[in-house]
């Protein structure tokens, strides 16, 4: 999802972070690499230019030039900025207090309207409502089809009516939704190549007639700003109540996600990434500030942590260490749990707050693993337990195996007396999030 804006804001920080000690001009230098990246990415020149005179205005000052990790926290600034620029709060399809609830989906042709129909189906029946979705695109015959094939899948009811217009389709389904005792009514409208006065002037006609709780303008992210501008049409004509971002999963550029809340003021409430039933999610504006900026994605790693790590091992592994117990031979079995989650570059990007970790993060690579396994390996377990009985022969002897320098193997032994430190102050570690403990990061030479 939007791999060249991240590519290039990444490579903007990347610079910054290589300075340390940051100057005003390295902050407005930055700036500007980060205006051409949301350019390219076919930002609203206007969101653009707002946008960074916050950034600069925040980014510039004393506090954060003088903070111990100048580069993470304009970072910061940015992914915070980007966040409100895309309305911070997740707004959410709510439902109506009176059902049921009537949910139009509006948009051009191929925006995605009716496989998000179907999406929004399944997503409001795994919530427990019970939809009935209303086919009132009846120019094309096969988009009726269409909608009936995919909640066949679903199981959800479709109401059609041969012969009937969008109007009288949007009140019968009304009926049916009464007589067949569903809560949620989603209409799957016609639309056009171009916004027209036809197309309007109906889904005026329906709105009139069936009044809509909420009214979701679906646009493609691939059409970049013609999707902002597609916005502010529809808005003029329909009480437009969010917007439905779809094709995410393909290569838009980023500039509709991050312009449709700043120009028109409407929350983007739903994203879609695929043609899959299950491709559509809750827009989170937080969580996709994050992605872009290439930060962390903690829940993800925590449902992969859940997956490849052996539980009882990394339970009994962070028991033996909150009982004081820990030697190399428990940071090697750390390193080996560490392992299984994938690279480590991957590993460390999904974890938020890395920066606080500052110089370590850019130090931390899977070439370094592999040398620090290499030591570990070449130690016997008696030396691993009891690191005080490595003398300088033995130090050699495991250099020498492990195809590293005696000072790499300084290196490690003196980290992690660190690590060994920091860890008796901490005094045990406590569990993560879900019962997955945390894994503490090694140290690297
Ligand atoms: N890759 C991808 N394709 C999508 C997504 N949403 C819709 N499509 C495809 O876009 C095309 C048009 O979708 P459709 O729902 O028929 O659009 P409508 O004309 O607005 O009803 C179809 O081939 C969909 O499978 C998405 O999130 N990702
Ligand atoms: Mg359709």
């Amino acid at each position: 999802m939007f791999d060249s804006l991240s590519e290039k804001l990444e490579a903007a920080f990347r610079r910054l972070r290589r300075k340390g000690v940051l100057s005003e001009a390295d902050v407005r230098e930055a700036v500007r690499e980060v205006r051409l990246a949301l350019l390219e990415a076919d930002v609203n020149f206007k969101v653009v230019k707002e946008f960074l005179a916050k950034v600069e205005a925040r980014a510039v000052g004393q506090e954060i030039l003088a903070s111990l990790t100048p580069d993470q926290e304009v970072v910061r600034v940015v992914r915070d900025e980007l966040s409100e620029l895309m309305g911070r709060q997740p707004a959410r399809v709510t439902m109506a207090s009176n059902p049921p609830t009537v949910i139009y989906l509006v948009g051009l042709q191929g925006s995605g309207k009716t496989t998000t129909a179907a999406k929004l189906a399944r997503m409001l029946k795994d919530q427990g409502r019970l939809p009935l979705l209303v086919a009132a695109d009846i120019y094309r015959p096969a988009a009726v089809d269409q909608l009936r094939t995919l909640a066949s899948q679903l199981d959800v009811p479709v109401y059609y009516s041969e012969g009937a217009n969008p109007v009288e389709l949007a009140v019968q389904g009304v009926a049916q939704s009464r007589k067949l005792a569903r809560d949620v009514l989603i209409i799957d409208t016609a639309g056009r190549l171009h916004i027209d006065e036809g197309l309007m002037a109906e889904l005026e006609a329906m709105e009139k007639k069936v009044p809509a709780h909420e009214t979701l303008l679906v646009v493609d992210a691939m059409t970049g700003q013609d999707a902002v501008r597609v916005t502010e049409s529809f808005r003029q004509r329909l009480p437009l109540t969010g917007v439905v971002l779809t094709k995410l999963d393909g290569d838009a550029r980023g500039g509709a996600a991050l312009s449709i809340r700043a120009v028109t003021g409407l929350p983007i409430k739903l994203i879609t990434t695929g043609e899959k039933l299950d491709a559509l999610e809750a827009f989170q504006p937080e969580r996709m500030a994050s992605r872009i900026l290439g930060m962390g994605d903690v829940l993800s790693l925590i449902e992969k942590a859940e997956l490849s790590l052996d539980r009882a091992e990394t339970e009994d592994l962070a028991k033996r260490v909150e009982s004081g117990d820990f030697s190399l031979e428990e940071f090697r079995a750390m390193l080996q749990q560490v392992k299984r989650l994938g690279p480590l570059s991957k590993v460390m990007e999904m974890i938020p707050g890395m920066g606080a970790m500052g110089k370590l993060k850019n130090q931390i690579d899977d070439k370094s693993l592999v040398r620090v396994e290499a030591i570990l390996s070449s130690m016997t377990p008696l030396e691993r337990r009891r690191p005080k009985v490595l003398d300088g022969s033995r130090r050699l002897r495991i250099a020498r195996g492990s195809g590293t320098t005696v000072q790499e193997v300084n290196r490690l032994l003196k980290q992690f007396q660190e690590m060994q430190k920091v860890m008796r102050q901490v005094k045990g570690m406590r569990k993560g999030k879900r019962g997955v403990p945390k894994l503490p990061f090694p140290p690297m030479p």
